[in-house]
């Protein structure tokens, strides 16, 4: 029976162990629903959070760092929605060079649950509804930087939104799915967004041919994504402290 057991336990632990970031891809036509909604309140639109635009920008009038944290989707390009900028990766730039680097501190250090991407062009078919990044973090008492995930992509590379697919809206969403503990003791956040495609429809990757990153022979998108939205979701542990700790305060009156 001993035996047995620590086999099981070794098991368990070799589940814990397997357990790393992963992500759900989601997209919706006109008309049509994400499975996840944009999220107010969550970690990066609390008040101790400093916000900084490390590196790219935004098409001009069309968006601030401000619209990737204000709790909605928006209407059309207006508030709330940003489309980043065009042909970061072109010369003199190098190939895989961002379109927007947003960098979120934390000063009270948080156990992140899971993080959500969403983009959107409500202009019609083509690469803008489309999203791709990379995750950068830090974590309490450590000054490494450390990758969470890389090319975080709403749809396959190659994908042709207007003929292979028909997609307004996508999302991604990372967790990891055998903690429902994304980060623990997290203090900063990067995320690394790209240009996404070209004139027509196609996702393609932000990498040229001669770049060993390369995965879809294409060279570099050239064209930003409509980004909506970025959600940093508490664990559920957190949150359910948080709901408790509301409803203490809710007794005490
Ligand atoms: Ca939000
Ligand atoms: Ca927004
Ligand atoms: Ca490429």
């Amino acid at each position: 029976m001993r035996v047995f057991l620590t086999g099981v336990c070794l098991l368990a632990l070799a589940t814990i162990a397997a357990a790393a970031p992963t992500y759900t891809k989601d997209s919706a036509d006109y008309g049509g629903s994400l499975i996840k909604s944009v999220v107010a309140g969550d970690l990066l639109e609390q008040a101790f959070t400093t916000a900084t635009q490390e590196q790219g920008g935004f098409i001009g009038g069309l968006g601030t760092p401000a619209d990737l944290t204000d709790g909605t989707w928006g209407t059309g390009w207006g508030a709330g929605a940003a489309v980043l900028k065009d042909y970061a990766s072109a010369p003199p730039n190098v190939s895989g060079t961002p379109a927007l680097t947003m960098r979120y501190d934390f000063a009270v250090p948080q156990n992140v649950g899971e993080i959500r991407v969403y983009a959107s062009n409500p202009d019609g078919y083509n690469s803008r509804s489309y999203h791709n990044y990379d995750i950068e973090y830090m974590v309490d008492g450590d000054a490494t930087v450390y990758t969470l995930l890389d090319q975080v992509h709403s749809t396959n590379f190659g994908v042709w939104n207007g003929s292979t697919e028909f997609v307004e809206r996508t999302g991604t969403y990372v967790y990891d799915g055998a903690k429902g503990l994304l980060i623990e003791d997290c203090v900063m956040l990067r995320f690394k967004l790209y240009d996404v495609g070209q004139t027509t429809g196609g996702l393609w990757d932000p990498f040229d041919p001669s770049d060993p990153r390369d995965t879809d022979g294409n060279n570099a998108a050239f064209e930003g994504p409509g980004i909506r939205e970025i959600d940093v979701i508490p664990e559920p542990a957190t949150l359910a402290l948080l709901v408790l700790g509301g409803l203490a305060v809710l007794r005490r009156r």
